[in-house]
């Protein structure tokens, strides 16, 4: 177990440059199919990144002010009845709303390191460096990973109580039984009586509301969507003609989940020179890119149990958008 020095920062990077070949599994094995998908994991570019914080400004995408809400309210509470030492955090992003959890854990004299997991490499550093500076105390060992492949890398906890948090309802871009899957393998990280998952799940509720968050008027989404083909473009040598795909956001009742979809304007055939691949799109063909699965307390209950995990609290914030809620290993 490394030493828990204040203020020392250690990244360990898991994805070396090699690992284009995950886009390249996923494109060979999404853009052959019948109905075309690609993960939503490599949304997250330095483009990408950056689209999706200003995604978050938008008055349409209420998820991060709920939940911002959320932990505005709750925060105090939730480090009082964790008694929580150590924040890990899988898909941190800019840690923005982190931070107020973080600054709870140091107001009551518990906080001692913060572990965060994430895709894009310059997030997870510039989020160290203002984190050590901002909280004296602090250690930071980030993980430069794919919360699918590397939960393995997440250090040992030392001695105190930690959480393990998942925000911003990023659990719901899994599909069912990879998301009760990935339940449990956070499962498996938590040690029975200390440990904690604190999970952010946006809620279900009136689908307009939810599909303006994901169409909003400024087509901010649609630019943040479509560059996942400017992704493709430039790792993989392909060339998409982005600007020909529309973005498409629904709600699919059923399901419970908004899809986001790009759809093709006519007849294309896209090279993707790295695979030596020919993708043929018919006019109005879709490509699935994401899906946002939304949460009824059953869902939320269900996924938990069946990963292991006791529903201990759930909180919400006043207009019942979205819910925080803390778990335990059964
Ligand atoms: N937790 C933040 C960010 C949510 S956006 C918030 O609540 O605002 C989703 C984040 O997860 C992005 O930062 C993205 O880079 C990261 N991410 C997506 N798929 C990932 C994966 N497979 N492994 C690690 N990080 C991932
Ligand atoms: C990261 N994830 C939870 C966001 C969501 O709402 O599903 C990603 C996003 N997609 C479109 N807008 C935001």
């Amino acid at each position: 177990m490394e030493p828990l020095t204040a203020g020392a920062i250690v990244v360990d990077c898991l994805l070396g440059p090699g690992d284009e070949r995950s886009l390249a599994d996923d494109v060979l094995d999404g853009l052959t199919r019948p109905l075309k998908e690609l993960p939503p994991k490599h949304f997250y570019d330095a483009r990408g990144a950056e689209l999706f914080d200003q995604i978050c400004e938008l008055p349409e995408y209420y998820p991060t002010r709920a939940e911002r809400a959320i932990l505005l309210e709750h925060s105090d509470g939730i480090v009082e009845r964790t008694g929580a030492a150590e924040l890990v955090e899988l898909g941190s992003g800019t840690a923005a709303k982190t931070r107020l959890l973080l600054h709870a854990m140091a107001k009551a004299g518990h906080l001692r390191r913060y572990v965060p997991l994430d895709v894009t490499e310059a997030m997870v550093r510039e989020t160290a460096e203002q984190l050590v500076e901002e909280l004296p105390g602090l250690s930071v060992h980030g993980i430069v990973g794919d919360f699918e492949r590397h939960l393995a890398h997440v250090p040992p906890a030392h001695d105190g109580p930690r959480i393990v948090a998942f925000l911003g309802g990023t659990i719901g871009n899994f599909p069912p039984g990879s998301r009760r899957r990935f339940l449990r393998a956070i499962a498996r990280l938590l040690r029975p009586g200390r440990d904690w998952l604190l999970l952010g799940t946006d809620l279900v509720k009136d689908p307009a509301v939810i599909e303006a968050a994901y169409d909003d008027a400024p087509g901010v989404t649609a630019e943040f969507n479509r560059n996942v083909l400017e992704v493709v473009n430039r790792e993989l040598d392909a060339d998409f003609d982005v600007e020909a795909f529309e973005h498409v956001a629904f709600f699919d009742r059923e399901r419970e989940w908004i899809e986001m979809r790009l759809r093709a304007s006519r007849r294309m055939r896209v090279r993707v020179g790295a695979l030596g691949l020919d993708v043929d799109f018919a006019p109005r063909e879709e490509l699935r890119t994401e899906i946002s699965a939304k949460f009824s307390p059953e869902r939320l209950r269900g996924d938990l149990a069946a990963a292991g995990l006791d529903l201990r609290e759930v909180l919400t914030d006043p207009d019942d958008l979205f819910a925080l809620s803390l778990s335990t290993p059964a």
